[in-house]
């Protein structure tokens, strides 16, 4: 499924704006026919979560279904279109219905879908769409959901969060990303895939698969062009599949110093008619693990940078522009080079923006704090099916660097984890993501209770760790934490001689707390921690990597341990910088040596 885009051949009508929106707790609307047209007073904004925007309705814990309607014109012109209503993302599983009729169902949030309703609709007039999103979540789901009874059955009274949740981030629900009626030509390019690669200092290719819809006798027009080239290749059609190849000599490398994208324009042609246009900015790049060292383009490169997660005041998950902008601007004023999309994929709008802005992406699959107990093959089943569709929505992307293929799985610490099933289930999930893309580097990042046994560490091709020594270990004795911090590393690093990197360490800090001494939650033992790691890091020669928790405070469910935010934020929910910021700035002012 391509990313929507407008010509003279494709175009979009953009749903966002204001929604009929009705919630439904005791999930009574599938029977009562709330498909065919619901009344409510209540109004909803799409893009984002109903949680804060409706807290005064009663919303702001609020798990379960809800209903949105909206009415949309589809003009006549497209009665030679094939028309597809597209949702970029509804957490966590939705139904999708067009004038009482139904559509089909998403039981993967965070990821894009669509259906098609050529034929289905009259042209010219108003159609009714309605949406149920539900963000109840189960143990075949990803992430996996827990009950109540489930913390009590497992004597973890004191960690059960409300609403329950296996994860530390608010399980927000609603219409997340926009909601698009998308029309395209009858004969269309419904997907590309590039491979390219570095071939010399400055030679590059680029192999460019395309698949077409009823497209038989057609041909492929593929032309890369930059500022001073342009490179045109032809192909013919076979089976709904065409394939080139271009070596592009003086070739621009896409890297964080030097972004450079080139533009790729895809023609469907038949009988000298153009049918379609598909056009797309790509970055000539090529990553390897080599040597014990992360290379693009050949040279290695070290992450500075974050974990993050989508979460603001009002908006909650919605995708948000302004905001987009304002965190690349800050991760750019910080001196960091990339991110970590923990812990779900971000909207593909965050990818192409990280694209043109050179940071380098870790592309998260929400298998976050997997619990192996409760799992069985439909979650299996989800879990490859995710690993398929992030792939396949974001495999084109220059600044994707590393797939995590979920975060923390075994949190809870089972010993049932280590007697053969993680080693099964991740051997799997593995293997199969490789299989779709072997073209970058695996991870999932490991805890503390996890520890060095994890098995999920003998398949990722670079070790992630999450550490919170200093804070939930060994809390405000930060010479002790450097100790076990330093030892535990190399042990890892001599038993499994991968590449280490650290996708967490921080530290709870509320902003405006100061102290002259060593006191946890000051914005001066927040510095003081991220230099320790910083400096243990660095010490080591076989690390790729430093990426804080968490980028900026964000929402949680309620728990004794959070204040309403987890507050390891470098920055605060609203985006002002804390103590830690300026440090940090310093600490990433240069490019770190090649050896450290
Ligand atoms: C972790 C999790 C992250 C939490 C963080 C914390 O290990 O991966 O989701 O928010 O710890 O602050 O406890």
């Amino acid at each position: 499924m391509l990313y929507p885009i407008q010509n003279k051949y494709r175009s979009i009508i953009d749903l966002s704006g204001i929604w009929k929106f009705k919630i439904d707790p005791g999930k009574a609307g599938e029977k009562e026919k709330w498909y065919k047209g619901f009344d409510s007073s209540l109004d909803i904004a799409v893009p984002g979560s109903w949680n804060e925007q409706l807290e005064e309705a009663g919303l702001l814990h609020y798990v379960g279904a809800a209903w949105y309607s909206k009415k949309v014109f589809i003009p006549e012109e497209y009665h030679s279109k094939r028309i597809f209503i597209r949702i970029g993302s509804a957490d966590y599983q939705s139904k999708v219905w067009i004038n009482g009729k139904y559509l089909g169902e998403n039981k993967l949030g965070f990821l894009p879908f669509e259906f098609e309703i050529t034929g289905l609709i009259p042209l010219g007039v108003e159609s009714e769409i309605i949406i149920l999103v539900d963000n109840e979540l189960s143990s075949e789901s990803l992430p996996q959901g827990i009950t109540s009874a489930q913390y009590s059955e497992d004597n973890r009274l004191r960690e059960e969060t409300n609403p329950p949740a296996r994860f530390d981030f608010s399980p927000f629900g609603g219409i997340h990303r926009p909601v698009q009626l998308v029309a395209l030509p009858v004969n269309h390019i419904s997907k590309i895939k590039i491979n390219t690669k570095v071939l010399s200092h400055e030679k590059g290719s680029a192999e460019i698969f395309v698949e077409t819809f009823g497209s038989s006798g057609a041909s492929v027009v593929f032309s890369l062009s930059n500022h001073k080239q342009h490179i045109t290749r032809q192909a013919g059609v076979k089976d709904n599949r065409s394939v080139c190849y271009i070596e592009i000599s003086s070739c621009e490398f896409w890297s964080p110093e030097n972004p450079f994208l080139y533009t790729l324009r895809i023609h469907l042609i038949q009988s000298d008619q153009i049918l379609d246009e598909y056009t797309l900015p790509i970055g000539i790049r090529e990553i390897k693990i080599e040597n014990g060292r992360l290379l693009l383009n050949n040279k290695s490169v070290y992450l500075k940078g974050f974990g993050k997660h989508e979460d603001f005041p009002a908006i909650g998950k919605g995708m948000f522009l302004p905001l987009m902008i304002k965190d690349f601007e800050l991760m750019k004023w910080i001196n960091a080079n990339s991110f970590r999309t923990s812990h779900y994929p971000y909207p593909e709008e965050i990818m192409f923006y990280a694209d043109k802005k050179g940071i380098l992406v870790i592309d998260e699959v929400p298998a976050v704090s997997l619990d192996l107990r409760f799992a069985n093959g439909a979650t299996m089943q989800n879990h490859k099916e995710f690993v398929k569709r992030l792939i396949e929505r974001d495999y084109n992307h220059p600044s994707l660097i590393m797939w995590a293929l979920g975060n923390e799985p075994n949190l809870v610490g089972d010993e049932g984890y280590y007697n053969g099933s993680g080693k099964e289930y991740w051997k799997e999930i593995f293997s199969f993501a490789r299989s779709h893309d072997s073209s970058r580097p695996l991870t999932v990042p490991n805890c503390t209770r996890a520890g060095i046994n994890d098995p999920v560490l003998e398949f990722c091709d670079v070790i992630s760790l999450n550490r919170y020594y200093g804070w939930y270990e060994y809390p405000g004795n930060l010479e002790y934490a450097a100790k076990v911090l330093g030892s535990e590393m190399d042990e890892i690093f001599n038993r499994y001689r991968k590449p280490v990197m650290f996708t967490e360490f921080g530290a709870d800090t509320l902003s405006g707390l100061h102290s002259t001494s060593v006191q946890m939650f000051t914005e001066e033992y927040q510095a003081k921690l991220i230099e320790m790691y910083i400096g243990i890091i660095r010490s080591k020669h076989y690390t790729i990597g430093e990426q804080l928790w968490n980028f900026a405070d964000f929402r949680t469910p309620q728990n004794f341990r959070r204040v309403v935010l987890n507050l390891k934020g470098i920055f605060t929910r609203e985006r002002q910088p804390k103590l830690a910021a300026f440090r940090l700035k310093e600490l990433w002012s240069k490019n770190i040596p090649e050896t450290k």
